[in-house]
This record gives structure tokens, C-alpha cells and sequence, in this order.
């Protein structure tokens, strides 16, 4: 695996799921400081320089990763399974949202409806191509069609994540059709 994979994989699991892997732990709001991650690195003998780091952050092809405004710290943008308050506001979503999933799901989603099963929201995007290749990663992709306007109307809460992905805590059958 490439050296930035790895490393930014790593990433993801100690800043979303398991800190206490890197002895790290996370602000209510998901920082922790650079420092401690380097040393996590340091600690587990993989090589990661701050400038590699920055490069990660920057370069990251869905923008998983932020920096605080001084650079000290920094925080997964979204799908954290231990608990986390992005301090996102609710937003009024577009009036259609796409969630692209496997179609081996199906039959369970149809049963009850989308739910965040090991993540705290369920993602969704306003781009349904983007959704094919979410899907794709479980299997063979099926693209849903979201009915956010009515959701918003009768009062299902949107947040927006800094790099456009859309965040509900369920969504249930009713409001889905086949995209
Ligand atoms: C499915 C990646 C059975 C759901 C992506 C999905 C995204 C159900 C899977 C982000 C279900 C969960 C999120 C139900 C939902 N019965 N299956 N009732 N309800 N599901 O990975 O949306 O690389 O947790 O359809 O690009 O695939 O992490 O969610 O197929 O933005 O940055 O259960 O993760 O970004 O899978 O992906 P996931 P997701 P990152």
C-alpha cells in the first residue's frame, strides 16, 4: 500500500473510530492535536512527516480531514462511530438526495428504511453519480432517490459536512424510490 494510503487510513480509524488505538483522545467537537497523532505514528513505526501530513489533509480525494484554524490540531470531517459533535447546523437540503447502496441491501431497506448502521447518520449526496460509486463499494450499486423536501417540511433535521456530504439520522421507507 502506498505510504499516504496507509497513513491516511490509519487516520480515519484512530479520528473516527478507535482513538485509544493512538492513546489520543478527541474534543467533544472530534479534534486532537497534530502533535499527539505524530507521535501516535512515531509510536506504531509508521513514518509520517507534518508536511506529509498537511499533504494528506489537503490532497485527500474526499476532503475526510481538517485542520484547525491554527493549525494545531485537527478532526475527521464525518463518519465517526464514537460519539461526536461536528457542531454542524441544520440546513434545508435540496429537494432530492441520493443515497448509492448495494443491491444485495435491498430487501432489508425496503423492510426499514435507511439507517446509519455503524456510523451516526446516514450519508447522502446531492450527486447521484457520486452515489454509484458509494454503492459500489458494497456490491453491485443501486442508486436510491431521496424525497428530502418533504422530510424537511415534516420536520427531519439536514446537516451539511464542509465537503458536501449530507448527513440524516434515518431515512424511512416511504420517503425512498428507486433512482
Ligand atoms: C446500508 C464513505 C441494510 C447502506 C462514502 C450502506 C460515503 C442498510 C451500508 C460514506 C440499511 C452502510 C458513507 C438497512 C442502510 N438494511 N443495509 N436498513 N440501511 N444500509 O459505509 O453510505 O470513505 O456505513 O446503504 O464515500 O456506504 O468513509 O455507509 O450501503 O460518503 O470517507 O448499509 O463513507 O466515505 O455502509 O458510506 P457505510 P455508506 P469515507
Amino acid at each position: 500500500m502506498k505510504r499516504e494510503v496507509k497513513i491516511s487510513k490509519t487516520l480515519s480509524f484512530w479520528l473516527r473510530h478507535k482513538p485509544d488505538d493512538a492513546d489520543i483522545s478527541p474534543s467533544p467537537e472530534g479534534w486532537v492535536e497534530v502533535g499527539d497523532v505524530l507521535k501516535a505514528f512515531e509510536k506504531k513505526k509508521i513514518y509520517c512527516s507534518y508536511e506529509l501530513l498537511e499533504q494528506i489533509v489537503t490532497s485527500n480525494d474526499k476532503n475526510r480531514f481538517e485542520f484547525s484554524k491554527d493549525g494545531r490540531r485537527i478532526r475527521a470531517r464525518q463518519g465517526h462511530s464514537i460519539p461526536i459533535d461536528l457542531g454542524l447546523a441544520p440546513t434545508k437540503p435540496p429537494n432530492v438526495l441520493f443515497h448509492g447502496t448495494a443491491t444485495g441491501f435491498l430487501p432489508s431497506i425496503q423492510k426499514g428504511g435507511l439507517k446509519p448502521m455503524k456510523r451516526h447518520h446516514v450519508h447522502l449526496s446531492s450527486d447521484a453519480k457520486l452515489a454509484v460509486t458509494v454503492g459500489a463499494r458494497h456490491g453491485n450499486p443501486v442508486v436510491l432517490e431521496v424525497d428530502a423536501q418533504t422530510m424537511h417540511h415534516v420536520g427531519f433535521i439536514f446537516l451539511q459536512t464542509e465537503n458536501g456530504v449530507w448527513l440524516t439520522e434515518s431515512v424511512p421507507e416511504r420517503f425512498l424510490s428507486i433512482h
